[in-house]
């Protein structure tokens, strides 16, 4: 087998994330996570590694959410930046550094890039036509037009992209083309704008990524790739008109800035940079020395950037290349792409305060997201994050498995062998002792294999599996059945001596294994055992010794609480009235009592409905029903047939009050015998937030029987 030269340092990036709102869990599961797994088990590798991110701070995105919140674009970066630091702090995304790219450090970086670029001729110019709006004397990028969608004919398209059927499009496509800004119609003007030629670098591009990296990048990856090199490699810009992001650094170049797609990946050297200062280090190996490997965790929207353009200008630029480019695949939300717009979606917030910042919640409810989402990454296809899968996740896997496999080891050291490790008696070990030994070693070795190949699912599903063939190998040995039989059998307790010392050991093992996934659970174990985080050192894995006799342990602790049913229902519905206030588009007035839309029963087939028949009535009488305070016996007609229904309105409405009212009627409902009368129907109200009812009004069905549909 051939070896391969371990590299001398790691640079992890994960995606800079827009300050234009907060994350969701989805981007949480694409970029945050997997990195943060893969930079822990480095660090517990002893390998020198940073793990650089923060803000993007420019382009559009940033001004359009200013005006939506009807404030400065500054406070907007400002806001959102410090929003997403404490929101990934919170989750124990463990970066080295969370930079933002308007600091001056940034700009100066990209500066020089361009710079860099330009002055050796790697830049053409190109004057085009673009949309000037006279107004404000500015040239409007894409998504400051507005028009009418020459696909779908909405009025909610822009010079992008159409919000209502999706379509890219190009300003030059939109009906009635206008300023968001001026609300005027846009004229066209002669601007110049930087390119960077790709196509002068096909051939580097065809061999570095379809020949060098087919086999070790994700097969998504290299096939996004190539069709974007076979259809043709276009020159892209470099340059915007616009008034926020990094000024390009030329005299002639004035109003212009550099597009936030070219400063942006250069965020992660700046980044970089800024951790180096702050942490006395020097910046330059990692960026310029072969032996470094870079790696980018990002998302599948973001794999031409940063497998294409970027490389490019780092080749250009004299930089080293990123060694992989590990991207995920959408994650959905319960049946749905998650969509900021619709209101589909659970921000990391949402679930930090649900949960995490709850009595119950804390640590455990960090890792307990950190493990479904690393169990549903959506590492080669989509897939989809639901609360019930969030529940069986923590349920099944984390409390009946793992939590529950390091509970009863600690619970059964505490009865059976007084709380100390026992010793362990090599000359009577068996063959399922050895084969624990066994699968502890093969554990590891396929654990780290998976890790080095961001394979973070099937190695956080190993480690689980570990702890079930431990919750195995205890219950062939049934020590408490052993405990049993010491008294007459003295030596039996050194059965029970050795099962333990294994169980004890794995655990010990499963607290290192776990770490890169959950470290607030992998510090909680290391708590219990009484040893110190230095136990966590990869290199300890594997060792059958890392307790040693006569060590006493603390209690345990539960390490993982359960997730109730009424936890996710609750989530549910507050997606699904979130969701629908934003489809009703209706503005809710604080001053308007509004109905909770909490008691919303299970979905029906349209089956389901189609058996019910419902027609229009008229009460044509009423009355008390003795002895019971609730009832009123209804005469209603139905046109065809007069019929006698039992209604549970007698609390909200004198007999007097109904007669004359039309109705709906379910029609064919079962009899119902009630106070000793036969119910044959029911009527419909209506219930408001107060709770008082309502007729549904039939309208002038004055004769009754009109079918409802
Ligand atoms: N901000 C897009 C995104 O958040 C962009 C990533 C930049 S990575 C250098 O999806
Ligand atoms: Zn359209």
């Amino acid at each position: 087998m051939e070896t391969v030269s371990q590299p001398k340092r790691y640079l992890v990036t994960s995606a800079l994330p827009y300050a234009n709102g907060l994350k969701h869990v989805g981007h949480l599961a694409g970029a945050y996570i997997p990195a943060d797994i893969y930079t822990r088990y480095l660090r517990a590798q002893k390998r020198d590694v940073v793990f650089v991110c923060g803000s993007d701070e420019h382009g559009t995105a940033i001004p359009i959410q200013a005006m939506k919140e009807v404030t400065t674009a500054q406070a907007i970066i400002d806001k959102y930046h410090q929003a997403m630091k404490e929101d990934f702090a919170d989750l124990h995304i463990s970066f080295d550094v969370y930079h933002r790219t308007s600091d001056p450090l940034h700009h100066e970086t990209s500066r020089e890039f361009f710079t860099y670029l330009h002055d050796r001729g790697e830049l053409e110019t190109k004057e085009t036509e673009q949309y000037f709006d006279v107004g404000s004397q500015t040239f409007l990028a894409d998504r400051f037009i507005k028009g009418v969608c020459p696909h779908c004919k909405s009025v909610r398209a822009f010079g992008d992209q159409c919000e209502s059927c999706g379509t890219a499009l190009s300003p030059d496509e939109l009906i009635n083309p206008v300023s968001t800004i001026s609300g005027q119609s846009p004229v066209k003007r002669k601007t110049t704008h930087w390119y960077l030629p790709l196509a002068r670098h096909e051939e580097f591009l065809r061999k570095w990524i379809l020949e060098e990296h087919k086999d070790d990048w994700r097969a998504s990856v290299v096939g996004q790739c190539k069709s974007w090199i076979d259809g043709g490699l276009q020159s892209r810009a470099v340059t915007r008109d616009l008034n926020w992001g990094v000024q390009v650094p030329l005299d002639d170049a004035a109003g212009k800035v550099l597009y936030v797609w070219f400063d942006a990946p250069i965020g992660y050297i700046s980044a970089t940079k800024q951790w180096a200062l702050d942490n006395n280090k020097d910046w330059k190996p990692y960026w310029y020395d072969q032996d470094t490997q870079l790696v980018h965790f990002i998302g599948k929207d973001n794999i031409v950037f940063h497998c294409i353009i970027f490389p490019t200008m780092l080749k250009l630029h004299g930089n080293i290349l990123p060694a992989n480019v590990p991207a995920n695949e959408f994650l959905n939300l319960e049946g749905d792409k998650m969509s900021t717009s619709r209101n589909w979606k659970l921000e990391m917030r949402d679930f930090i305060q649900a949960f995490v910042k709850k009595d119950n919640g804390g640590d455990q409810c960090v890792d307990m997201l950190r493990y479904y989402l690393t169990q549903i990454a959506p590492e080669s296809k989509d897939s989809e994050f639901t609360w019930k899968g969030f529940q069986d996740a923590v349920n099944s896997e984390l409390v009946s498995i793992f939590g529950n496999y390091v509970n009863r080891t600690f619970v059964l050291m505490h009865k059976l062998c007084g709380g100390k490790v026992p010793r362990y008696h090599s000359d009577i070990a068996d063959e399922k002792d050895n084969q624990l030994i066994q699968d502890i070693a093969a554990a590891k070795a396929r654990i780290e294999s998976l890790l080095e190949q961001y394979k973070f699912r099937e190695a956080l599903f190993d480690v689980i599996d570990l702890s079930r063939k431990g919750n195995r190998y205890m219950q062939e040995k049934e020590p408490w059945i052993l405990a049993k039989t010491v008294a007459e059998n003295p030596a039996n307790q050194q059965l029970i001596d050795n099962c333990l010392y294994n169980c004890l050991q794995l655990t010990a093992n499963l607290a290192i294994l776990i770490n890169p996934f959950l470290p607030s659970t992998a510090r909680k174990m290391c708590y219990m055992m009484k040893v110190v985080d230095k136990m966590l050192d990869w290199q300890n894995a594997g060792s059958m010794k890392l307790l040693s006799m006569g060590y006493s342990l603390r209690e345990p602790q539960l390490l993982f609480r359960k997730i109730e049913d009424q936890e996710i229902a609750e989530q549910i519905q507050l997606l699904k009235s979130s969701a629908m206030q934003v489809a009703e588009n209706q503005p809710v007035s604080p001053d308007q009592p509004v109905q909770p839309v909490n008691d919303l029963k299970p979905e029906i087939v349209f089956d389901d409905f189609g058996k019910i028949d419902l027609r229009t009535g008229i009460i044509t009488a009423a009355q008390k029903v003795p002895k019971a305070d609730k009832l009123l016996q209804l005469e209603v007609d139905l046109g065809f047939e007069k019929r006698t229904i039992l209604s549970g309105i007698a609390m909200h409405f004198e007999p007097e009050a109904v007669v004359g009212q039309h109705v709906v009627v379910v029609a064919n409902l079962a009899p119902r015998k009630m106070r000793g009368i036969d119910s044959n129907g029911m009527i419909l109200m209506a219930e408001d937030a107060s709770g008082k009812l309502h007729f549904v009004s039939a309208g002038e069905a004055s004769l009754g029987g009109w079918k409802v549909s």
